[in-house]
């Protein structure tokens, strides 16, 4: 028996259950992956007992010359994964995405400076100045005018849009992609000090050098956020902005499949202001684990493994794009370059709420989500978010995409019948399905094929 079941047996319990769902269902929130042992390992160690104020060589309290040694190690394994130039570093301690954009507008904004970001619903992300219009007849108003710009809604629910003037650029109307000409269009009028690409659901590729030109144009300093695409992009299977970027900011458990925290890119003489904004700025003591985990996922992204497991990750994108089509859904932007796929959902019975539950329920699990144009509420919007990082950890290939599309049809038009009831009924007929039963079943018997591995090697052998 584990010392935590029998030191406390609630939270083991608990354990477990969450290992059992991840072990059954097929993980398909394009944000989230599966951590190696080793990463885990390194998560669950001593390090998270440390203080380590500052930076490393400079630390306010003693004690931390094997903190110093352990952040040095992931700083070079980030410069080296991300192929940075030479004059380039790396932050590794912010805790989150959110705090290491906040510590780049920290260094590089004043209250009140205007930040040019892409829209939320289009791709981008809340720490990017979203606020958003909780009235549906201005939503619909908004959507309908065709405008590419977005000025925020009233209910500013994030600290970026309390904080800054917000411009946020929208992706074109007919290609739900990025227009670049508009976008220069709108940098041109509203002189942006910061222009910002990246978010949680553009499905395609960014060109990083044009929009260095735009920002080059009006003077603005250029951040890519990569949160979702950095193990592709240090894998070398998608572009990079490194070097084109003034900074990269991203996190470290999506793609990069290193743990939980963030990395943030940039030349030495920036970065030197924006370790400031890190520490004092908004942290107290780095999460000195989580830089362990960092460090041993880093490793892990060195290998040639690792560009395998990126480059199937989009294979099995692309595939999965082209099932779903076939079984006639629409996708946004009519597929994928990367990781993700939205799937519009405006001319099926479901929704996002809705589709997201019940899926849930037959073993897939992804999640609602915006999409351009959406005239739908956040809380039950019109797309559904999909993505392959976690499927490909498990070893899952485009055969499996093939099946998983074919249950997500079918789980839609068995679904449909209960459109109209309220979500609580709708979802007690979805649980007393047979027919969704039966899918989470067979989800199950193919999740059991391609196990996750949760021990380490050092437990199993003395096991
Ligand atoms: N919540 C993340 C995502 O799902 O994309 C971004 O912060």
């Amino acid at each position: 028996m584990s010392t935590l079941a029998k030191n406390d047996p609630a939270v083991a319990a608990l354990v477990a259950k969450e290992e059992a769902r991840q072990q059954n269902k097929l993980s398909m929130i394009p944000s989230e992956n599966f951590f190696s042992p080793a990463v885990r390992e390194a998560v669950g160690s001593v390090f998270m007992h440390k203080y380590a104020e500052g930076n490393i060589g400079g630390r306010y309290y003693e004690g931390n010359a094997v903190i110093d040694e352990l952040e040095t190690l992931a700083v070079d394994r980030a410069r080296q994964a991300f192929q940075v130039p030479a004059d380039w570093s790396a932050n590794v301690q912010a805790l989150a995405g959110s705090n290491a954009n906040l510590a780049v507008y920290l260094a590089t904004l004043e209250p009140g400076d205007t930040m040019m970001a892409m829209y939320l619903p289009d791709g981008g992300h809340l720490s990017h100045g979203w606020s958003f219009e909780p009235s549906k007849s201005k939503r619909e108003s908004d959507a309908d005018s065709g405008s590419l710009v977005y000025h925020g809604g009233s209910r500013k629910v994030n600290i970026t849009s309390r904080m800054f003037k917000v411009v946020q650029y929208k992706t074109d109307p007919d290609t739900k992609e990025f227009n670049y000409d508009e976008l220069e269009k709108i940098a041109l009028e509203y002189k942006p000090k910061l222009l910002i690409t990246g978010g949680t659901a553009y499905p395609r590729d960014i060109d990083y050098r044009r929009v260095r030109a735009i920002a080059d144009a009006v003077g603005a300093l250029y951040m890519a956020d990569i949160a979702h695409e950095a193990g592709l992009i240090a894998a070398g299977v998608i572009p990079s902005p490194v070097g084109i970027a003034d900074v990269v900011t991203m996190t470290t458990h999506k793609t990069l499949r290193s743990g939980r925290g963030a990395i943030i890119l940039a030349h030495q003489d920036l970065l030197t202001k924006i370790n400031r904004g890190v520490l004092p700025g908004l942290q107290g003591g780095p999460f000195n684990n989580n830089i362990a985990g960092i460090c041993v996922g880093l490793g892990e992204v060195l290998t040639d493994e690792f560009k395998t497991y990126a480059r199937q990750v989009v294979n099995n994108n692309k595939q999965l794009a082209a099932d779903l089509q076939t079984k006639g859904f629409f996708l946004v932007t009519g597929g994928g370059d990367k990781h993700l796929l939205l799937i519009d959902l405006t001319k099926e019975p479901l929704q996002g709420k809705y589709f997201a539950r019940a899926l849930d329920h037959a073993g897939i699990v992804g999640n609602m989500n915006g999409m351009p144009q959406d005239t739908r509420p956040p809380a039950n919007p019109s797309a559904l978010r999909l993505g392959t990082p976690w499927v490909t950890t498990r070893g899952m290939k485009e055969a499996q995409m093939k099946q998983i599309a074919s249950w997500v049809r079918e789980v839609m038009d068995h679904a449909a019948q209960w459109a109209d009831l309220e979500f609580d009924a709708f979802e007690e007929q979805i649980m007393q399905s047979p027919t969704i039963a039966t899918i989470a079943t067979d989800v199950a018997a193919l999740c059991q094929k391609f196990p996750l591995q949760l021990k380490t090697t050092e437990t199993i052998k003395n096991q």
